[in-house]
């Protein structure tokens, strides 16, 4: 394990977390760019991951994430998710920010978790924008929102949309006031989210990535890990001393 990061570790007071598809991929949920499978073999993510897409064909749209929600229900948090749980009763800041729609994190025990993309296990109604827990089964896809009877959406940010403002801003926030920040498992290409190392860098934190490949943040990270985030956090716990 590189001493450099474990020294930046062991000497930081607040530590900032992002993380990507790649953090859950151990668990076997697909990362956004692996190649799609099965029926939805033919489209490319961010063909479907927009709005224009859902109003083109609001039936496929809704499918492909009934199906992704479905997966969810045989996927476990993987020991990346917990090492990430160990770390953060270590520091007296602790921000985890993700872009992951999967709450894997949520459910691997991360307290505050702060979801730029929001998260596929909630629904919310197209038209007016807000959360909707439940509504009447009537078989018609997607269903229709018990208040205006509009589409209902998973709630996720897609490509195009705004991301919301608090959880944009908090990240931001926390990636300018920290020692160390980590970038773990993801491809760095998505912006805003890519744009919070570039903010951690300028406010002189040491920026760690852990990617089993080289991404564009590999050349400018202070530290770039090479390997999968299950195996080598836990690693990097042990050698801080904190497991
Ligand atoms: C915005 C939710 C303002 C949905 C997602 C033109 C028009 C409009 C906007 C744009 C435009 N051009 C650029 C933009 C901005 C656009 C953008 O960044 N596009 C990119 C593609 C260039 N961003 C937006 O649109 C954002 N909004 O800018 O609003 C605006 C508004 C109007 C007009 C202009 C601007 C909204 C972005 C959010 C999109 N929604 N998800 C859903 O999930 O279905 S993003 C999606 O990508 C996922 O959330 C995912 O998390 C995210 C990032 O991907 P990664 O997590 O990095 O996953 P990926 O598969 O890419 O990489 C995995 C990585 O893990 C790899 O590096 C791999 O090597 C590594 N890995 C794999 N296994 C492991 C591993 N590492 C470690 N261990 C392992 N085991």
């Amino acid at each position: 394990m590189d001493a450099g990061v474990v020294a930046a570790l062991r000497r930081a007071q607040r530590v900032t977390v992002l993380t990507g598809a790649g953090v859950s991929a151990e668990s076997g949920v697909p990362t956004f760019r692996d190649a799609q499978t099965g029926l939805w073999a033919n489209f490319k993510p961010e063909q479907l991951a927009t709005p224009g897409a859902f109003r083109q064909d609001p039936k496929l749209v809704w499918e492909w994430y009934a199906w992704r929600r479905e997966k969810l229900h045989t996927v476990e948090p993987n020991p990346g998710h917990k090492a990430l749980v160990a770390l953060a009763r270590r520091y007296p800041e602790f921000t985890l920010i993700t872009q992951n729609v999967d709450g894997l994190h949520q459910r691997a025990g991360s307290k505050r978790v702060i979801e730029l993309h929001g998260n596929i296990t909630r629904t919310k109604c197209f038209d007016e924008n807000i959360v909707v827990p439940e509504w009447t089964e009537t078989g018609e896809v997607p269903p229709r929102c018990p208040q205006c009877r509009g589409h209902l959406r998973p709630d996720v940010v897609w490509f195009g949309e705004e991301l919301p403002d608090e959880a944009i801003n908090e990240a931001t926030r926390a990636s300018g006031a920290c020692d160390v920040f980590l970038s773990i498992g993801t491809s760095s290409v998505v912006y805003p989210a890519a744009r919070l190392s570039e903010v951690a860098l300028r406010s002189g934190a040491t920026v760690v990535e852990i990617n089993s490949d080289e991404t564009p943040l590999t050349r400018n990270a202070t530290f770039s890990l090479r390997g999968a985030s299950g195996m080598v956090l836990p690693e990097l716990l042990r050698a801080v001393g904190f497991a």
